[in-house]
């Protein structure tokens, strides 16, 4: 299991260099959290990204759901990733044939390759969907994480999709660099395991989301990156909430890394 080594000796295995960045990016920040900063409005989205960048490694957007989108948005949390060193993550899911997506990535208003360092799609269509976004992604030299695994109450997704998802990563480990999951997919040290349904104290919201907490993510599944979303933006105060999951993410990962180093050396 390459879950006790640390991120910064898993990126030696790392083929794309966005994976390589960031898994040292949680290293030197001493982070893994991501924020999932779902809210609507364009101001809103900013002041999260400026007061809560120094906490997280990854700022995670859902581009589609801002109601006063200008391209101005995405050129200035361009460069609120740069002051604060996180990277951005548009959980945009892409889902259809490698033509169609290929447009949808590069195109249309939000033209998510100029900005995104990182995007996610659904291994449901096949390769077709990777080899399509692969196309664009490389020339910006960014990274893609297929869906392994859903936290939604029973989702669709069974074992062997979970397999043939792995299976369809292979091929292109330069341009993905992980998966979105709930347990780590595989042992390779190279493929990075992003958790999303975290928060502490509750099981779950009004339609059909699961939350487990930060260590049964990092500790029990063996994952790598703990994205919060409500446990976060919706507490009374943000900053404070980022710091108590950043500190219990962070733990758990020193606690999983100090304990194997134990046991490898008996
Ligand atoms: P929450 O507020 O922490 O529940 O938000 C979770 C975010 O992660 C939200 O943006 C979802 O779209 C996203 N998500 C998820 O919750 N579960 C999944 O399996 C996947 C994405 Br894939």
């Amino acid at each position: 299991m390459s879950s006790h080594l640390t991120y910064s000796e898993r990126a030696r295995y790392c083929i794309s260099t966005t994976g390589q960045r960031l898994l040292l990016l949680l290293d030197n920040k001493k982070t893994n959290l991501a924020l999932s900063a779902d809210v609507t409005k364009a101001d809103e989205l900013l002041v999260l990204a400026d007061t809560l960048g120094p906490e997280i490694c990854i700022f995670k957007t859902h581009i589609d759901i801002i109601q006063d989108f200008t391209p101005a948005l995405t050129s200035e949390l361009h460069k609120l990733a740069r002051k604060h060193q996180f990277l951005l993550f548009e959980d945009r899911k892409f889902a259809d044939i490698g033509n169609t997506v290929k447009h949808q990535y590069e195109d249309g208003i939000y033209r998510i390759a100029e900005w995104a360092d990182i995007i996610n799609a659904h291994s449901l269509p096949g390769p077709s969907v990777v080899k399509g976004l692969a196309e664009s992604g490389r020339k910006y030299n960014r990274g893609l994480l297929l869906i392994n695994e859903l936290s939604s109450a029973k989702n669709l997704i069974d074992e062997k999709y979970q397999q043939q998802t792995l299976a369809m990563a292979e091929p292109y480990a330069d341009f993905v660099i992980g998966f979105i999951t709930q347990h780590a997919v595989s042992s390779d040290p190279h493929w990075i395991n992003m958790t999303p349904g975290i928060k502490f104290h509750e099981k779950g919201d009004t339609l059909d989301q699961q939350y487990i907490s930060p260590e049964q993510a990092i500790l029990e599944k063996n994952t790598d990156i703990i994205i919060v979303g409500r446990g976060i933006y919706g507490a009374d105060q943000p900053l404070s909430a980022a710091k108590e999951y950043r500190e219990a993410g962070w733990s758990a990962y020193k606690q999983r890394t100090s304990h194997k180093k134990l046991a490898s050396t008996v």
